[in-house]
């Protein structure tokens, strides 16, 4: 009876410490991770399992990046069909981290293997088959060893156990099939700020992992905040970085063709800098019009903007690389190396971002579109746009803005929801977003009909571009 309550306890405790640690593991766990909701009576062996594995005050946790994998979860770590278990944990006082593998054996959950290394955080971890023998190896980072540097370690499977096959110090890593020959490269970026930021990328070949190429970055990155793979072109991967530059940020490309690695930005010509990829927040390049090919952005200037902020962090234009890659294609470069597929508006509050239709952003890169936002002294938050007509004349298309409750009941009661046609986009338990705009009878000359309607966006059309941020 005893050795049953204290059973429970430590499954009470373990439960606890999973979901009271910052790394829940039913946020981002992908479904293909963690099939079973909730614990059968097998999992909570297995906890128990776990949990006699772990070094004494151990705490499970989700290890930091890529961010596909949680602090516990399933997977199947010997591709036969059913399904092991892992958990991450860190031993802070200890200054340990690691992993634990659990099998299912006749009923009975057995441990495979116990990975431990120095570090006080897991900060990188990655289930890959690096020697194609169906075993999951694992390549596992972490905190707290080398300065600012982390550390990582690859383990590879091979007779029954793990042996380490790779040790090196990383700021972001990447491990993604760079070339497109079937083969996972690592691409590793290491960024020291006394001096210049390199990228190296090495792949795994007969145990070992080799040095292919290794490139200087510049020395005024200041730290990167997005680092993911990126189809440069059809047929071409490569590695789009987003990164902080003192008070901005910009974007560069690493490609890897030929068996070397370049830039599509290269900081060390003097005819070339960030300007086609600057901007001033940390806004992450990333698939704007669900094409499926990632965007970079950069900060955009509208022709027509009437704001009387100086901080002008609002509209991004959102780029597809057009120039060329690689040696093999003509080094000429084409005059316009990035093509704007789509603007679109930042909330300055970050309440909302607003991405522009195909035909206002046409009619914006043209000068047509105007837009009009409250001043961060107002007490309102909206952003009004225009098109112009017959001689410049500016008439208004619709109005997004951003309400707390008690200014948004008062404008109801107002009535003036009769003057407006109102689309209510989003609301909180402290704010409503509204888009409203006047019907085209009372407020458009006989001479613009025609523009206004051509530029006018339907209901369904504005909540197509809205998306809520926070
Ligand atoms: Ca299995
Ligand atoms: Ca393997
Ligand atoms: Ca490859
Ligand atoms: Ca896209």
């Amino acid at each position: 009876m005893k050795n049953i309550r204290i059973a429970i306890l430590i499954i009470y405790v373990l439960i606890l410490a999973i979901f009271s640690s910052s790394c829940s593991f039913s946020i981002t766990a992908p479904a293909e991770l963690i099939k079973r909701p909730g614990l059968s009576i097998d999992d909570r062996v297995a906890y128990e399992v776990i949990h006699d594995n772990l070094p004494n005050m151990a705490e499970l946790v989700r290890p930091l990046r890529p961010g596909n994998l949680t602090a516990v979860g399933y997977f199947n770590w010997n591709d036969d069909g059913e399904e092991e278990v892992y958990a991450f944990y860190k031993n802070e006082q200890a200054s340990l981290a690691g992993v634990v593998l659990l099998k299912l054996e006749d009923g009975v959950w057995k441990l495979i293997s116990k990975i431990e290394v120095p570090g006080t955080d897991v900060a990188y971890a990655k289930f890959i088959d690096l020697n194609s023998d169906g075993i999951s190896d694992l390549l596992i980072g972490t905190e707290g060893r080398e300065g600012v540097y982390h550390v990582i370690d690859a383990y590879v499977w091979d007779e029954g156990e793990y042996n380490e096959v790779w040790h090196d110090v990383f700021t972001e890593l990447l491990a993604t099939d760079l070339d497109m020959d079937g083969s996972v490269e690592l691409v590793n970026v290491k960024l020291d700020r006394a001096n210049y930021s390199t990228v190296s990328v090495f792949r795994y070949v007969e145990d070992k992992f080799e040095l292919l190429d290794e490139i200087n970055l510049d020395m005024y990155i200041s730290g990167y905040y997005n680092v993911v793979p990126y189809q440069i072109k059809d047929g071409v991967n490569s590695v789009v970085m987003d990164f902080s530059l003192g008070s901005r940020t910009a974007t560069n490309v690493i490609v890897f063709a030929d068996g070397k690695l370049s830039t599509i930005i290269d900081p060390f010509q003097a005819s070339q800098n960030y300007d086609e990829t600057s901007k001033l927040s940390t806004v992450k390049s990333r698939d704007i019009d669900g094409d499926g090919i990632i965007e970079i952005a950069k900060s955009f200037q509208l022709k027509y903007y009437e704001d009387r902020n100086i901080d002008r962090r609002d509209v991004y234009a959102w780029q597809n690389f057009v120039g060329n890659v690689g040696t093999n294609e003509d080094s000429e470069l084409p005059e316009h190396r990035f093509e704007i597929s789509a603007l679109s508006y930042v909330d300055p509050m970050n309440y909302f971002e607003f991405i522009f239709p195909d035909k206002w952003t046409r009619a914006a890169l043209n000068g047509d579109l105007i837009l009009v936002k409250s001043s961060e002294n107002q007490s309102r938050n909206f952003v009004s746009f225009f098109c112009l007509a017959k001689d410049d004349n500016p008439v208004p298309l619709i109005t997004l803005e951003v309400f707390d409750l008690e200014s948004y009941d008062e404008w109801m009661e107002n009535g003036i929801n009769k003057s407006y046609k109102v689309v209510e986009l989003a609301g909180g338990v402290d704010f409503r977003i509204i888009a409203y705009y006047v019907d085209e009878g009372k407020h458009v000359r006989d001479m613009d009909i025609q523009k206004y309607r051509s530029m006018m966006i339907d209901d369904d059309d504005i909540r197509v571009g809205f998306s809520l941020i926070r």
